[in-house]
């Protein structure tokens, strides 16, 4: 029997993998505290029948040549050789260059790949795209953030300051006594952190701070976001609202006179006018704590014994990126801020604004000193860019304006798309109008190590590696154990990593050298450690030598205690320390943004009425979270992911009170639907949901029963096919994927089976194989990490 392990890492967890005979077992870092159960999604996918074996081509594109065709999302694939598959791809990134320049690619190709820091695929397709044909349109800011990113700057500094290096979770163990955290602190969301997290430490963290006594509160629609390990406070509000709470509570706070105004003055600008609109001077409305009970389903008295709570103590703030991935985002995040102000929090010990607490492992968590380089990009020769979720807005609408964060913005006429690291059909909204948008494309090329909805679209399939297939070193600013990734298996059928992929288009485009700088995978790592060694070196720390490190396959990096820095800084000398913002201080009035004109995000924060409300039609809000089973889409065919899924559907949760109303029983099928489409889901009932609220998390394949209908049903339960594709606003243009209405019933039909994880029709596959190397699609061979290299 032989027996294998080696050292590797995920962005939801360090491990070692284990294989006896056929059998991969994950076994997770030894100095992880509280290891998550996701590592498991890699026990049964290595050689699962839906990975991507071969590169494979869109019949029609293969037959009538690029341009645009209504048929991707339904089209049958053929499989070419890896010679065929790059002289087909480096011709057409060629011809669209030549004709359109890099104006005419879009190369975002926004998403989290894996975790390995040169494997990371967007980085990739940027650097590929720099040096072959000079750029390409790019994408700005994330679906995670896109509001937050964008204002946070304007009215207090840059995000990362408040997020990842925001006051400390140890720093909140020590010192505070009140967590008011809007959208929660689910441990299921600290599980993950992009580049590897080998420590998860928010549940000791909480047990901590909760055993000292800090109080943790939090406003969310589901009860579950608040982990047990808090002993918290839960009060249920209607998803949306939050903006109106806050403004309550400020003039709670303001009315009873425990607002400090001493901290407003000194630190911050416009409270006055902030003050008048919450006594209704601008015009006429009171936003008083009965004014906010009726938008945000809270009681008046609860608001104002909420106030009440906060006033006097030590008191952190936290708003999730899920309130910002909503209508008018951009508010809640600012009058979190303010919130924390008025409280006179801001740069206290375990006090003031945390932007996300929580959301990610990241956040809260000590730095580097140095960490490890990312790959260089190279130049991008052109400044053409759209906010990331603006993607179907600019295949839908070229040449046509948009406002953006100041400016007002063209969206370009992209004839080819290069996507490598990333799920659009798991990530964009309103999947039926996204799949319309890349019909107009002349050509989509993917990279993919399954078939994904989004490959399903795709005119050119390149097989990508699994990171488990593949060395590479993971590691994160904010994570001390950089690791040595080992690969564990042969890669799948015919696949390669991306690198291999983009050194052999760029050898065909002339541009080899230009890309590869002559280096291996294995010399780029080398390299790229050996710059992280020099740079430690600078500051005294000394570190083994790539292969030492290689050997040992982890390595402890010196970090800093600096969460907080930004605003302790500021309070201690707001002279000497201004923030970067345009007054030097918190900006309660932003004279900037009020320059910008926008009706959707003024001056000062506000309460703007949403379009999307319940109604009779749509009664219920849909909460599309982050789901507690697998990292977005990733994985989804793994195995902890198909265990926490019904008869192989999604699980969404309603309240019994609801489902009694509409004769739906705990495990019944459900159709949840409204104008852009319906989704199949499994119920289960749970009073931890408010009413009037159903919860069904992202990442379930798009799995539509007929791909080009105008309202599209997915029967395995995806989100993305109801929320509106709109941005958060003209400031901003965030995702606001977040929540949408719906409508549910019983589906008393025979359900149809899910096919998600069945391949797309694909011809011509064991004429190639045979062609190819002639090695077997099913020996997805182990193999020791001495002979991996
Ligand atoms: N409705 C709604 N929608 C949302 C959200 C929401 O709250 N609600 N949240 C949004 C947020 S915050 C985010 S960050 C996005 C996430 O959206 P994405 O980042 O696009 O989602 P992932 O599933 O992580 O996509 C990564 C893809 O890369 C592939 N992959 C992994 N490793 C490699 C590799 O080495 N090479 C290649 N070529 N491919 C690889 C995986 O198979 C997977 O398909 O979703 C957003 N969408
Ligand atoms: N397991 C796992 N963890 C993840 C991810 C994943 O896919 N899987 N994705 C990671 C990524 S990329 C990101 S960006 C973060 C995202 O971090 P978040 O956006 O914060 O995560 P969500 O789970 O979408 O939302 C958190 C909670 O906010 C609540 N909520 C929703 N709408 C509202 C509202 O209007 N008001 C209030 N008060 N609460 C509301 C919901 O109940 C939800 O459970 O998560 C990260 N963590
Ligand atoms: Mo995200």
């Amino acid at each position: 029997m032989s027996v294998t392990r080696a050292m590797h890492s995920s962005h939801w967890g360090a491990f070692s993998a284990r294989r006896e005979n056929d059998r991969l077992t994950i076994v997770p870092f030894s100095g992880d505290p509280d290891p998550s159960p996701l590592l498991q999604n890699f026990e049964n996918v290595l050689s699962h029948p839906v990975r991507v074996a071969m590169p494979c081509v869109r019949r029609g594109w293969l037959e009538n040549g690029p341009g645009p065709d209504a048929r991707r999302g339904a089209d049958e694939y053929i499989a070419v050789s890896w010679e065929d598959a790059y002289a087909l791809a480096a011709k057409e990134l060629k011809r669209v260059a030549d004709e359109g320049g890099p104006e005419a690619v879009f190369g975002g190709s926004y998403g989290w790949s894996s975790a390995g820091r040169f494997h990371h695929a967007q980085s990739q397709v940027h650097r590929f795209l720099n040096t072959t044909i000079g750029g390409y349109v790019r994408s700005v800011n994330s679906y995670s953030s896109g509001a937050a990113s964008v204002i946070l700057p304007h009215i207090v500094g840059d995000m990362n300051e408040i997020a990842r290096r925001g006051v400390s979770w140890k720093e909140i163990a020590q010192h505070t006594e009140v967590v008011l955290s809007f959208g929660g602190l689910a441990l299921k969301n600290s599980q993950v952190a992009s580049g590897g997290l080998s420590e998860h430490t928010e549940r000791g963290f909480m047990q901590q701070a909760a055993a000292r006594g800090t109080r943790f509160i939090s406003v969310s629609p589901l009860q579950s976001d608040l982990p047990e390990e808090a002993q918290g406070e839960w009060l249920a509000i209607c998803p949306g609202t939050d903006a109106a709470l806050i403004l309550a509570l400020l003039s709670t706070l303001y009315q009873r006179g425990w607002s400090d105004e001493s901290f407003l003055a000194r630190y911050c600008t416009g409270w006055e006018t902030l003050v008048a609109y919450l006594n209704g001077e601008e015009d006429g409305q009171v936003r008083d704590a009965a004014w906010a009970a009726a938008i945000c389903g809270i009681t008046a008295e609860k608001i104002e014994a909420l106030a009440e709570q906060l006033h006097g103590k030590r008191t952190i703030i936290s708003v999730a990126h899920s309130l910002q991935r909503a209508e008018h985002g951009e508010q809640p995040v600012w009058l979190g801020l303010v919130l924390a102000a008025a409280l006179g929090q801001p740069g206290l010990p375990g006090g003031g604004f945390s932007y996300a607490l929580g959301a990610l492992g990241h956040y809260g968590k000590h730095h580097n000193r140095v960490s490890f380089p990312a790959l260089p990009q190279g130049k991008n020769g052109i400044d053409r860019l759209i906010p990331v979720a603006s993607i179907a807005d600019m295949l839908l609408h070229p040449g046509e304006k948009f406002h953006y964060n100041g400016r007002h913005l063209t969206y370009p006429h992209i004839k080819l798309a290069w996507w490598a690291g990333g799920n659009p059909f798991h990530h964009h909204q309103d999947l039926a109008r996204l799949r319309r948008a890349f019909s107009k494309l002349d050509t989509l090329i993917v990279h993919e190590v399954a078939w994904t909805a989004t490959a399903r679209h795709a005119d050119i399939v390149f097989p990508a590696t699994m990171t488990l297939e593949r060395e590479d070193v993971g590691g994160a600013p904010t994570d001390r154990h950089l690791i040595a990734m080992q690969p564990v298996a042969q890669p799948y059928g015919e696949a390669k990593d991306d690198y291999t992929i983009f050194s052999e288009l760029a050898r065909r485009l002339g541009k080899e050298q230009a890309f590869t700088e002559g280096r291996s995978a294995r010399q780029w790592l080398a390299h790229l450690y050996q710059q992280m060694r020099a740079k430690l070196q600078d500051i005294a720390v000394n570190v083994p030598d790539f292969d030492t490190f290689w050997q040992q396959g982890v390595l402890e990096l010196p970090q800093t205690e600096d969460g907080g820095r930004l605003l302790r800084n500021f309070r201690a000398d707001p002279q000497h320390s201004p923030l970067p913002t345009p007054s030097g201080k918190i900006e309660i009035y932003s004279a900037r943004l009020a320059g910008f004109h926008y009706a959707d995000c003024p001056g000062h924060p506000v309460w703007l009425e949403p379009v999307q409300k319940p109604d009779d039609a749509h009664p219920f809000w849909l909460l599309a979270n982050q789901p507690a089973s697998r990292l977005h889409s990733q994985l989804d065919f793994g195995r902890y992911s198909v265990s926490q899924k019904r008869e192989g559907r999604e699980v969404c949760r309603m309240h019994p009170d609801d489902a009694q109303q509409k004769g739906i029983g705990e495990g019944d099928v459900v159709e949840i639907f409204n104008q852009r489409g319906s989704v199949l889901a499994c119920v289960q009932l749970s009073r931890q949901v408010r009413t009037g609220v159903v919860q069904l998390p992202t990442g379930a394949w798009y799995d539509p029963v007929d791909p080009l209908a105008d309202k599209p049903q997915c029967r395995h339960g995806n989100p993305n096919v109801l929320t509106r594709d709109a941005g958060t606003s003209s400031l901003s243009q965030g995702c606001t994927g977040q929540i949408t209405v719906v409508q549910v019933r019983r589906y008393d039909r025979v359900a149809p089976a899910v096919r998600a994880f069945t391949p797309p029709r694909i011809s011509g596959l064991k004429e190639v194989q045979a062609q190819c190397s002639g090695r077997s699609l099913s020996s997805n061979s182990f193999i020791s990490p001495d002979n991996a290299s």
